[in-house]
């Protein structure tokens, strides 16, 4: 019998809905409870694309849009044969952000159909589950002002959030929404307690690849 796979974990939401907060510490409760997890935080800053995509986000260099958006794909990209060894060899993996921000974020500049934001993502290794953090404005507003990166005002997110809507209609794809404005060990143990139940389901599954 072939041997148990991870499952593909992704954390979706609204800006400082908490997927950073929720990643690190779903990573950490998996762990504690024997299972072995990982995080990957996408953007992830730290390789030469990465770095690319840092010095536009802070407003040190200008990309031309659709070269930016090709960037965080290819950022997803380069971790794909890493992440398929990892889920293979039994670990579950958790992404903070995936190709549904990628997509959100460069429908959400006005000029660019969600077909074409989807395409340089077609393949990626298949979430077994999303989890959408959800947090009306209000309840973001109290966790501080935005920051002084690209894309953080409420109008743009307003309609990044549109856009996620139009991605979870997609019933091809396992979502699931989860209230955000708890406290973080309240979420955390709905999150583990969904996640622990999706890996049960998913071990002996294979890894699909996503919008395929
Ligand atoms: N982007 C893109 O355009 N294309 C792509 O393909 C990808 C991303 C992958 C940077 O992302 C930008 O890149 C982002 C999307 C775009 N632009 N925007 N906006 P990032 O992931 O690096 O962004 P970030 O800096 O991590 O912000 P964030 O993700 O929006 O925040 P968060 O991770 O959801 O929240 P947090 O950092 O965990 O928490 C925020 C604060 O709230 C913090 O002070 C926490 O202590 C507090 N917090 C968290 N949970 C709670 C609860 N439950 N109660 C009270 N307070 C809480
Ligand atoms: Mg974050």
């Amino acid at each position: 019998m072939a041997a148990r796979r991870g499952a593909l974990i992704a954390l979706e939401g609204v800006d400082r809905a908490g997927k950073s907060t929720q990643g690190r510490r779903l990573v950490q409760g998996l762990r504690a409870a024997g299972h072995k997890a990982d995080l990957i935080r996408f953007p992830d800053r730290t390789t030469e694309i990465g770095q690319l995509i840092s010095s536009y986000l802070v407003r040190e260099k200008d990309l031309e849009d659709h070269t930016v958006h090709l960037l965080f794909s290819a950022n997803r990209w380069e971790h794909v044969p890493l992440m398929k060894e990892k889920l293979h060899q039994g670990i579950t993996i958790v992404v903070d952000r995936y190709a549904f921000s990628g997509v959100a974020f460069t429908n959400a500049k006005g000029n660019f159909c969600l077909d074409w934001c989807k395409q340089p993502d077609v393949g990626l290794p298949k979430p077994d589950l999303i989890l959408f953090l959800q947090l009306s404005p209000e309840e973001a507003a109290e966790r501080g002002n935005y920051g002084h990166e690209r894309y953080e005002s409420s109008s743009f997110q307003e309609k990044v959030l549109q856009s996620f809507y139009c991605l979870m209609e997609d019933k091809t794809l396992n979502w699931k929404t989860v209230d955000a404005s708890q406290s973080i060990e309240d979420l955390h143990r709905e999150i583990k307690s969904i996640a622990e139940k999706t890996m049960e389901e998913v071990q002996n599954k294979p890894l699909e690849e996503l919008w395929k």
